[in-house]
């Protein structure tokens, strides 16, 4: 694993600067009003809520300068290369308390409406429409039935695709500034999600992906 130890500040648009007054610190909706349920299947579900963080810029700004940011190596075609995006981790056992507030309310309000123990939080960041992730599944499927993966979306928005796993027309979700994305039911199993590239983003992208691992 190779591990950046300063970004440039092209990642993070003067816009995202954090106030001086914190007016503007981030805050979700632990009511989830609006949420919406699209039925991939019998089986598997997508929740949306549109802009269920709010102060999300402010919140890119922060975690774009808080976390330990790497680009992490994957074997592609028998030849090492390095992951087309930057990744970061925070765990429950980190010694450490989630790296922004608002992030322990996110993982409290989900682990209430979803009744699974959200314990850890990977961040990827999408520097330009080069990044991407390509067509998989989460891991969460061989440990848990029916793992739910919720996915926070802040900065420029990219497509979430979602596709049967193995092929077939993909279904697109534009994510981005605080918007949340919740895969549930057999949607690790069945299904695959990717992020693809894009000839133009307007800006860098940042998901919070929360996920339980650890314990059931
Ligand atoms: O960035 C996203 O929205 C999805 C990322 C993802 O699926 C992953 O890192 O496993």
């Amino acid at each position: 694993m190779s591990t950046v130890t300063a970004l440039p500040a092209a990642y993070v648009p003067s816009s995202y600067q954090a106030s001086l007054f914190g007016i503007d610190d981030p805050w979700i909706d632990a009511g989830f009003t609006g949420v919406e349920r699209t039925m991939l299947d019998a089986d598997s579900w997508i929740d949306l809520l549109p802009r269920w963080m709010q102060g999300s810029d402010l919140l890119f700004g922060e975690l774009v300068a808080r976390l330990r940011w790497a680009q992490r190596e994957v074997v592609m075609y028998d030849q090492l290369m390095l992951e087309p995006r930057l990744t970061a981790w925070w765990t429950t056992g980190s010694r450490s308390a989630e790296p922004a507030a608002v992030l322990a309310d996110a993982r409290d309000a989900l682990t209430h409406r979803y009744d699974k123990p959200f314990d850890s939080i990977g961040f990827n960041l999408y520097r330009d429409g080069r990044d991407s992730v390509a067509w998989h599944a989460d891991r969460e499927r061989f440990e848990h039935e029916d793992p739910v993966v919720a996915i926070v979306s802040l900065g420029s928005p990219r497509p979430f695709q979602i596709r049967r796993t193995g092929g077939g027309p993909a279904q697109s979700w534009l994510v981005g500034h605080g918007d949340l994305l919740v895969m549930g039911g057999a949607c690790q199993h069945d299904w695959e999600h990717a992020v693809p590239k894009v000839a133009h983003a307007h800006g860098p992208r940042l998901s919070i992906m929360f996920r339980h691992h650890l314990a059931e």
